[in-house]
């Protein structure tokens, strides 16, 4: 058995922060996992350091499973996405190691390839409809089969999803929270508009998805989905907060638009009734924030029974650590749906070099044993950690709403 003798947390900022947690064990095995929380890397960090690594010297690593519930019930105080996102990096990095030691991918280890290939989504954005349109075309040209749209808001200053830098939208802008201004009526004239336009110059080849980042009332949602359901959504995304999961009943009753939600997720919890209730069409949990791969199985066998399907997280704030184990999980989850892929800067692909591989609008995490990923510390080390936060959103008249 590798037994862990050492474990250590790297923070890096190639472009942006990412925390990444090293194991070593004592036949020179080591595997990596990505413990990066947007905005609360530091937090991850410490729990990490402080609570965490201690607990794994000395342990078998090939006892994923009970070094997961150890951890988890172990702790008392459960769930939260602090605490979910440093089990997950164990459970990657331990995953990691298990491949390397068999010789084979993790997604081998999974039960093996469901499928050729994973379809990814891009992401499309400008300030006006014109140019997101146009972006997307770009997209389509590179062979991608599905494009998110995200347009500039008339009368609104700032948007969510609408990128400084078009092909790398970074959130985390500021050493303290920008403070962005929403209008839920503009939004709500505009939207349509950008789908009527995407399909007429697009086609119907190609699947289009949208999110709403948590912006909504149900009944807004409910609205919004009505109005888009001739130009074919793939998907709604996070139509509105989901702490209460009993909302998107009211979604559900008025439109037939498919619905995603559980990018912020971290557990099976968050989603037991979205999924049973079938109030959902994808679970956007992570493998970042929601456990690991441990744990995001038994999310996706739980939505394999009501027919829900994956469309895991993908945004550059989750490194490729956790890309390529989203990779593995994807290829061999009977129910994948779609995965998100936002490119990383090539500062970011040089820290982090993988097997992961895009190629006409899927990706595949390769045949390297393990994860098929690792981190170059000596570059890493170049990189000092750089605080940066989310915005906050308020209404016009100065009200705090969900960004
Ligand atoms: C998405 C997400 C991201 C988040 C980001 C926060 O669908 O990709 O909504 O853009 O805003 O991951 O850190
Ligand atoms: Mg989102």
């Amino acid at each position: 058995m590798p037994k862990i003798v050492a474990a250590r947390v790297i923070v890096t900022c190639p472009g942006r922060n990412f925390v990444t947690l090293k194991i070593e064990c004592d036949d020179g095995t080591t595997g990596v996992g990505d413990a990066t929380l947007n905005g609360r890397e530091l937090a991850v960090a410490t729990y990490l350091t402080e609570h965490v690594v201690p607990c794994l010297i000395g342990r078998d690593a090939h006892r994923i499973e009970d070094i997961w519930q150890y951890l988890y019930k172990g702790a008392y105080w459960r769930r939260g996405p602090v605490t979910m996102t440093a089990i997950a990096a164990v459970d990657m990095a331990l995953w990691d190691i298990k491949g390397k030691v068999a010789g084979l991918p993790v997604y081998q280890l999974l039960g093996g390839a469901c499928r050729e290939g994973v379809m990814v989504y891009g992401h499309a954005n400008g300030t006006t409809i014109e140019e997101t349109v146009e972006v997307a075309r770009e997209y389509q040209r590179q062979g991608y089969k599905a494009i998110r749209l995200q347009c500039g808001v008339p009368g609104m200053t700032s948007s969510y999803g609408v990128s400084k830098d078009r092909y790398f939208y970074e959130p985390a802008d500021a050493d303290l929270p920008t403070e962005n201004v929403w209008s839920t009526s503009k939004y709500l004239r505009v939207v349509p508009e950008l789908f009527a336009a995407a399909r007429e110059a697009l086609g119907w080849d190609v699947h289009l998805l949208h999110d709403i980042h948590h912006r909504l009332t149900p009944i807004e949602a409910g609205r919004l989905g009505r109005d888009l359901e001739p130009w074919r959504p793939f998907w709604l995304e996070d139509a509105t907060p989901a702490e209460n999961q009993a909302a998107f009943r009211l979604i559900r009753q008025h439109t037939t638009a498919p619905l995603a939600v559980g990018e912020i997720f971290n557990s099976i919890w968050d989603a037991k009734t979205l999924i049973e209730e079938q109030l959902i069409d994808y679970i956007r949990a992570t493998v970042v924030h929601a456990g690991g791969i441990t744990h995001l199985r038994r999310i996706a066998a739980l939505a394999d029974l009501y027919q829900v399907r994956t469309g895991c997280h993908g945004a550059t704030d989750l490194s490729p650590v956790a890309m390529a184990a989203a990779l593995h999980f994807d290829l061999s989850v009977p129910n994948f749906g779609i995965q998100e892929y936002m490119r990383h800067t090539p500062e970011t692909d040089a820290v982090f070099p993988h097997a992961y591989s895009f190629e006409g609008g899927m990706m595949h995490p390769g045949d390297a044993p393990g994860l098929g990923v690792d981190i170059d510390e000596a570059l890493a080390v170049g990189y000092d950690y750089k605080r940066a936060f989310l915005p906050v959103n308020r209404l016009e008249d100065g009200t705090l709403w969900s960004w």
